[in-house]
C-alpha cells in the first residue's frame, strides 16, 4: 500500500441485516461502503493508486469515470493537493458531473459511453508527461485498495469465515480487489458471488465465451457496471478462484434499492442494487439449487458498493420505469 499520507477512504461498518437474514435463512451481514467519504467503494482503490502516482513524482491527475471512479479521483486529487481533470461519457448525470466539479476538479464531457471518454483521458495524458491516467478499474493499484475492505471484514467478522461473498461487477475492478483480497486474508477458498445486470453483463459473457467479449452498447440503468469489456484480470482470476457469475434484470436491482432503503435507510445506485438482489430475488437460492453453492450457509456477506449517481428523485424514476 502507499506509504506516508493518511489513509483517504475510511473503515466501513459491518452489520449484520436482519431482512436479509430472514430471507436468506443465514446471517447476512452488508459491508456499507456507500459510507465512504465519496459514497462508494471507489475511494479505496482509486485513492491507493492517486497517493503512489504522487509518490512516482506525478503532479496532476486526469480521470475517465462514468462517475464513481472520477469523483474518488478528484476527492483523493484534494486531499493530496493535485489537480484533477475527469474526462465523464455524455450518460453521466448532471448532477453527478456537479458534484465533481464541486470538488475542484475540471470536468470534461466525451463521448457517448466510457470507452471514448477514457480514450479521450489517454490522449490529454500524452500532451502532459506530468499527468497520470487512473483507470477507473484496471490497475494493480487500484485492486490493491480495493483489497482492503475484505482485510476490514475478516477484523470484523472475528474469528468467522464467510461461506460466500456477493458483489457487482463493472469493469471487473471490485472483483479483482475481493479476490485478491480473499486470497491474501487465506480465505482462497470462499466463494464469491459476481451479479451484473442483462444489458452490462460484460464478464458473465466473458466467462461464457472463455475470453474477453466487447459489448455492443449498454442497454442496462446500471451504468456504473456499464463497461463494454471486463479486465484481463477477472478472467485470469476466475480461473484460480470459484467465481459465480449471475445477471438479474434491471427490475430486480430496482427492487433491491428499494429494499436497501426501506430495510437500512440506505440509497444506492442500481450497481449495488444488483449485488443486494442476490439476497432480495434469492439468486443465492437459485445457485444453491443447481449445486453451485452448498445447501445450508452459515454465514454471507454483501457488498454493498453505494454509488453517487443516484438521489430520491431518480430511484423513483427508475421505479416507474419497471413497473414496480
Ligand atoms: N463505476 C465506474 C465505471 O462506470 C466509474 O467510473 O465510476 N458500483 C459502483 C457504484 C460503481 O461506480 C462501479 C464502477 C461499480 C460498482 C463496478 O466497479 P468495477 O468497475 O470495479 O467493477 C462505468
Amino acid at each position: 500500500m502507499a506509504g506516508s499520507e493518511p489513509e483517504l477512504h475510511i473503515k466501513t461498518p459491518l452489520l449484520e441485516s436482519i431482512p436479509m437474514t430472514k430471507i436468506a435463512g443465514c446471517p447476512v451481514y452488508i459491508k456499507c461502503d456507500n459510507m465512504q467519504p465519496t459514497a462508494s467503494f471507489k475511494i479505496r482503490g482509486i485513492g491507493n493508486r492517486c497517493k503512489k502516482a504522487l509518490e512516482a513524482g506525478y503532479t496532476r491527475i486526469i480521470s475517465s469515470s462514468g462517475g464513481n471512479a472520477g469523483y474518488a479521483a478528484a476527492y483523493a486529487a484534494r486531499q493530496l493537493g493535485m489537480p484533477a481533470i475527469v474526462v465523464v461519457p455524455e450518460s453521466t448525470p448532471k448532477f453527478m458531473a456537479d458534484k465533481i466539479r464541486d470538488l475542484g476538479a475540471n470536468v470534461i464531457v466525451h463521448g457517448k459511453v466510457w470507452d471514448y471518454a477514457n480514450q479521450h483521458a489517454l490522449q490529454l495524458a500524452e500532451e502532459d508527461p506530468s499527468a497520470v491516467v487512473i483507470h477507473p478499474f484496471d490497475h494493480p493499484d487500484v485492486w490493491e485498495g480495493h483489497e482492503t475492505m475484505i482485510l476490514e471484514i475478516q477484523n470484523q467478522l472475528h474469528g468467522k469465515k464467510p461461506d460466500v461473498v456477493v458483489t457487482c461487477v463493472g469493469g471487473g475492478g471490485l472483483l479483482c480487489g475481493v479476490v485478491q483480497g480473499l486470497q491474501r486474508v487465506g480465505w482462497s477458498d470462499v466463494p464469491v458471488v459476481a451479479m451484473e445486470t442483462f444489458g452490462a453483463e460484460s464478464f458473465n459473457a466473458a466467462v461464457k465465451a472463455g475470453k474477453l467479449v466487447t459489448l455492443p452498447d449498454i442497454t442496462s440503468v446500471a451504468k456504473s457496471l456499464g463497461s463494454l469489456r471486463v479486465t484481463e484480470r477477472c478472467l485470469t482470476l476466475n480461473k484460480e478462484h470459484n467465481i459465480l457469475s449471475g445477471v438479474v434484470t434491471d427490475q430486480r436491482a430496482i427492487d433491491a434499492c428499494l429494499h436497501l432503503l426501506d430495510d437500512h435507510r440506505i440509497l444506492v445506485e442500481p450497481a449495488c442494487g444488483a449485488a443486494a438482489s442476490a439476497v432480495y430475488s434469492d439468486v443465492l437460492g437459485e445457485l444453491k439449487a443447481e449445486g453451485k453453492l452448498p445447501k445450508k450457509l452459515g454465514c454471507v456477506v454483501v457488498v454493498v458498493c453505494g454509488g453517487g449517481a443516484i438521489n430520491l428523485q431518480q430511484l423513483l424514476k427508475f421505479k416507474e420505469a419497471c413497473n414496480l
